[in-house]
């Protein structure tokens, strides 16, 4: 295996420019540099990340922990936050806790223990943990607390925009299928949803709640079976998976979407694309969640102020096929 040696031999240049160039730490000038760059890539040298991280004291390494990988917006959000940390120079490790508290306890001490130079964490539970950790943390969705910021879609907004998307489709006997209430993003959207519905006398709103996020096992049937649909001419479903469930049972007892029953989901996941009829979905824009997840965290870890713990990010909906065409 190729060594510092070996391109100091080729280069001609002291170990110490080459280390200088390796770990991005101090002045090596532009031909240097480039004569080190075509000696790594005739020799396919790879650097030692033990004595890289020695060196540096940064790993470049950042703990991702998202609560469920089944659930496209969470597989949306990791893709993108990778992508953009590999932009930045950061690997991830990555870790799913399908919401268990001790899945999570777990994978924050790996994550101490890989001495990972920060944390991107999505629904978390642990909240006294994560305040106590020597680690700069982006929490997106859950609002932590002190040192914490946090990211998320404007939830609230997003409920608002979500009656009244239904409500000017002419929508007047709705239900909104609710989150499970430990999720801090489903309870916003709930509450900016019914704080719409008591401006509008002549619309009634009844509420159902879902105890666990989608999974492997989440069965709509259950859940369904003993409501009574006929009843309802618009449901708002707290994200786009529990959605995708409900207009699939919905169909399935014969009711047609969007004339008989409309549906609403949230997080405009590549899902909504992909259903028959498309799912019209309230937007959590992943990319701008992401890139200011990253924007903060690197800050953070630079030492930098933020000032603003919790950033709210813009939200509007896409009009699909499963709500009505005013056009
Ligand atoms: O935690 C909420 C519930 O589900 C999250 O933002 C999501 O909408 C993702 O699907």
């Amino acid at each position: 295996m190729a060594t510092m040696k070996d391109i100091s031999k080729i280069t001609g240049l002291s170990s110490g420019t080459i280390s200088r160039y390796i770990n991005n730490n101090g002045y090596v000038s532009k031909e240097s540099a480039k004569k080190i760059q075509s000696a790594i890539d005739e020799l396919n040298y790879i650097p030692n990340e033990h004595a890289r991280v020695l060196y540096s004291k940064s790993t470049k390494v950042i703990g991702l922990i998202v609560p469920s990988l089944v659930n496209p917006f969470f597989a949306q959000m990791a893709t993108v936050l990778e992508s953009i940390l590999n932009k930045n120079g950061y690997s991830i490790i990555l870790y799913n806790t399908n919401d268990d508290m001790d899945e999570e306890i777990n994978a924050l001490k790996m994550l101490q223990g890989f001495r990972v130079d920060g944390i991107i964490t999505g629904r978390s539970q642990n909240k006294e943990l994560l305040k106590k950790l020597n680690i700069p943390v982006v929490s997106f969705e859950s609002e932590i607390g002190d040192n914490v910021v946090n990211i998320t879609a404007n939830n609230f907004l997003g409920g608002e925009i979500a009656f009244k998307t239904l409500y000017e489709r002419g929508c007047r006997n709705l239900l909104h299928i609710r989150g499970p209430k430990i999720f801090e993003a489903t309870e916003k959207r709930y509450e900016g949803f019914i704080s719409q519905a008591k401006n509008y006398s002549d619309a009634s709103v009844d509420v159902i709640s879902i105890s666990e996020d989608y999974s492997t096992d989440f069965n709509i049937d259950k859940i369904l079976d003993d409501i009574n649909l006929k009843k309802y001419d618009g449901i708002f479903v707290f994200n786009d998976i529990a959605a995708a469930s409900t207009m699939s049972y919905i169909l399935k007892k014969g009711f047609k979407v969007p004339e008989d029953i409309q549906i609403l989901g949230f997080d405009n996941s590549y899902i909504a694309e992909l259903l028959n009829p498309k799912l019209s979905s309230v937007e959590q824009p992943v990319k701008e969640i992401a890139k200011e997840c990253v924007k903060v965290l690197l800050k953070l870890i630079n030492k930098e102020e933020v000032k603003k713990k919790t950033i709210r990010i813009k939200t509007n909906v896409v009009l699909r096929e499963s709500t009505i065409n005013l056009d």
